[in-house]
Formats: structure tokens, C-alpha cells, sequence
């Protein structure tokens, strides 16, 4: 697949502005500065669809990307930022927790972890939340750049073993500064919609 079309259709922070349930959705969701936008732009193949930030945190807002008017990508707020109050942190994920529970449409959320790190407790926290509610079973590996080939199967296995993956559940490492593995990940989100 290659998405030839994409556009920023909706940007929400309550159900009321969310779009209509019309189309599959695959939402996106990792701490913050894990490389969210950046995968975003690569797949869509759109330099600066999503924001790119230096500042991690940004963006407290669900975006919903309209992919070839035949599915979306919606990206979630990034979660394991330093700076947030306990509050703010409620509120992000009420927000997260209001989109996944109560989505029809959505079919899978593709959790980004950076293959340098073993998943944090948020990230593994996440997972399990996933897991919960059935939305699990694929990983995106991001800055693949960042290890080198050796090292790469010992990430992905410590990757799979702390988020506690099944056997049959895929982990995809892709580098959006090679512009590497994200053919993989357009197979698996075709197959998913
Ligand atoms: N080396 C490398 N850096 C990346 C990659 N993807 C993102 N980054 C960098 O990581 C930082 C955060 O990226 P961003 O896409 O804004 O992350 P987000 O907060 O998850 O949306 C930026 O400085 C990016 O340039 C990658 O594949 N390789
Ligand atoms: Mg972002």
C-alpha cells in the first residue's frame, strides 16, 4: 500500500469532535519524543504533515489524518512527559482512555517504542491497557538507526519480553532518518483495514 493522500481531518480533545465513525482507524500511541510525527510524515510520505518537535510534550491533542479517504491515522497524545502536573496527567488519560473504550471504528493502536530503551513502566503500562481491551499485538521500534544491525535482535527480543508479547505479535523496527522499515508497517496496516 502507499498512502497517497493525507490530510489533518480532526483535532480533538472530547468525543463531541471527533469524526464520524465512517472509516477504520489505526491510532498511534507512545511516550512523547519516541518519534510519533515523524513515523507519521514518513508513511504519508509528507514532510510536515505532523509536527516534528524538538520540546517533547506538545501535543495534548488527539489528531485524526484522513489516509487515501479510506482509513485514518489517528495519533494519540504522547504519555512520560517529565514536566506535566498530576492533573494534567487525569486529563490526558481520560482523554486517551475516552477514545479507546468507546470506538467502534478503531481496529488496532500500533504502540511506538524506541528500540534503544527497554519499554518503561508507562510503556508497559500501556501495553497491558491495550492488551485489556484487545488493541495489542503490534510494535513499531523507532530510531532503528540509533543500534546497529548486531545489536538490533537483542533489542527487539528485550522490546518483546518486558512489553509481554505474544508469539504471534509483531515488532517492526523503523528508522524515519533512513527511511527504513515502514513498507513493513504500511503491509501490516493494509491488512488490518
Ligand atoms: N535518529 C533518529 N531520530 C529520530 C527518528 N524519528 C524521530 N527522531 C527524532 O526524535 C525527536 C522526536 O521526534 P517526533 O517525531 O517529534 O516525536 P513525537 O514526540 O513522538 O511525535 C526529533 O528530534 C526527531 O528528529 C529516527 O528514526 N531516527
Ligand atoms: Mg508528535
Amino acid at each position: 500500500m502507499i498512502i497517497n493522500k493525507a490530510e489533518l481531518e480532526a483535532v480533538a480533545v472530547k468525543a463531541s469532535q471527533y469524526p464520524p465513525e465512517d472509516l477504520p482507524e489505526i491510532a498511534f500511541a507512545g511516550r512523547s519524543n519516541v518519534g510519533k510525527s515523524s513515523l507519521l510524515n514518513l508513511i504519508t510520505g509528507r514532510k510536515s504533515l505532523a509536527r516534528v518537535s524538538g520540546s517533547p510534550g506538545k501535543t495534548r491533542t488527539i489528531n485524526f489524518y484522513r489516509c487515501n479517504d479510506e482509513f485514518r491515522i489517528v495519533d494519540l497524545p504522547g504519555y512520560g512527559f517529565a514536566k506535566v502536573s498530576r492533573a494534567e496527567s487525569e486529563k490526558w488519560g481520560a482523554m486517551i482512555e475516552g477514545y479507546l473504550e468507546n470506538r467502534s471504528n478503531l481496529r488496532k493502536v500500533v504502540q511506538l517504542v524506541d528500540i534503544r530503551h527497554r519499554p518503561s513502566a508507562q510503556d508497559v503500562q500501556m501495553y497491558d491497557y491495550l492488551k485489556y481491551y484487545g488493541l495489542d499485538g503490534i510494535v513499531v521500534a523507532t530510531k532503528a538507526d540509533k543500534v546497529s544491525s548486531n545489536q538490533r535482535a537483542a533489542c527487539i527480543k528485550e522490546i518483546r519480553q518486558t512489553l509481554g508479547m505474544g508469539k504471534e505479535d509483531t515488532v517492526v523496527p523503523v528508522s524515519a532518518l533512513k527511511r527504513t522499515g515502514y513498507d513493513k508497517l504500511l503491509e501490516v496496516i493494509e491488512t488490518l483495514i
